[in-house]
């Protein structure tokens, strides 16, 4: 059996569990809710004691999160960060007690990246640019200029930033594609069917195309558009983030054209770095998640695997 040199005697054969502090950013979302579980059965499945502390969205409230994680001297702590910025303080309060640190999900704009050792999730950037190339692909006969509106995610927060970029980086080839209304709609149900009912009442039939950064705003814009009397999927071509099962329930559907994916079963990835991490491995800085992107045409094949 491999000899394992944690710190703290943690994840030794006959030692005290490894402890991992990890402040959740909310529950806002469908991807947010797995992957909170995904978290939890890993732990649980790797031994690993869990302390979890869901912020709802309040970035003071994982600052709370965190300093109790070092007054309880934890072993390891993982921050999935509301938004980007403000997080030097805080970050080198972790330093100053020793405590490795790993960012999970959304990513943290500090001075010194030193600060964390490893970020592990998805590459928003090319997210947004997946979401552009399937529409120009779809739109390549147009003629007139389309009208699109997109739904952003929380202001602040990599993934909206992201998938905003990379989005419009990839239309840039093609000036007839135009975004005619943005705003944030904090990656919620509610909020994207009342954001969509705003666009709608300002736009109208001018929009063509909408592009959500996540499925649950498109959910709720698809609901906004039918009470428009307008028909999702048709009237409205739609493009959404993430690949939960009720979107590609709708795909089915046809009220939802394409869904790019974003993975949120981040647990086993989390559990593994840490466990290197208590072995002393030295880990990479980035650890990033494969993912596809689905149409229409595969929604019903490949629903029954989806497992979120
Ligand atoms: O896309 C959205 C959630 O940070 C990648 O947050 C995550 C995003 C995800 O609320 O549904």
């Amino acid at each position: 059996e491999l000899a394992v040199q944690g710190s703290n005697g943690a994840g030794q054969p006959n030692a005290r569990p490894i402890v991992l502090g990890f402040s959740q950013l909310g529950s806002e979302s469908d991807w947010r809710k797995a992957n909170t579980s995904s978290i939890v059965e890993a732990a649980k499945e790797a031994g690993i004691q869990l302390r979890l502390e869901n912020a709802e969205q309040s970035q003071q409230r994982q600052f709370e999160a965190v300093r109790s994680f070092i007054q309880q001297q934890v072993d390891v702590i993982a921050i999935a960060p509301v938004i980007e910025s403000g997080w030097d303080p805080i970050l080198r309060e972790v330093r100053q007690a020793g405590i490795p640190l790993i960012i999970l999900d959304r990513l943290v704009e500090v001075s010194d990246p030193s600060l964390y050792i490893t970020f592990i999730g998805s590459d928003f950037y090319e997210e947004g640019t997946k979401a552009g190339k399937y529409l120009l692909d779809k739109m390549s006969d147009a003629a007139g200029p389309v009208g699109i509106v997109e739904l952003r995610g929380t202001e602040g927060s990599t993934p909206s930033i992201a998938r905003g970029k990379g989005f419009r980086d990839a239309l840039k080839e093609r000036d007839l594609l135009r975004v005619i209304q943005s705003e944030a709609a904090d990656f919620t149900y509610k909020q994207g069917k009342e954001v969509m009912r705003s666009f709608l009442k300002a736009k109208g039939k001018e929009i063509r195309v909408l592009y959500s950064h996540n499925d649950d705003m498109a959910l709720g814009a698809v609901e906004a558009i039918e009470e428009y009397g307008l028909k999702p999927g048709k009237d409205i071509i739609i493009i959404s983030v993430d690949g939960t099962r009720k979107a590609f329930e709708k795909m089915m559907e046809g009220k939802i054209n394409s869904v790019v994916e974003c993975n949120p079963l981040l647990g086993p990835n989390l559990m593994q770095a840490v466990n290197e991490l208590m072995q002393g491995r030295t880990l990479p800085k980035k650890i990033i998640t494969p993912e596809s992107i689905f149409t229409e045409a595969m929604a019903e094949k490949e629903v029954k695997n989806r497992k979120y």
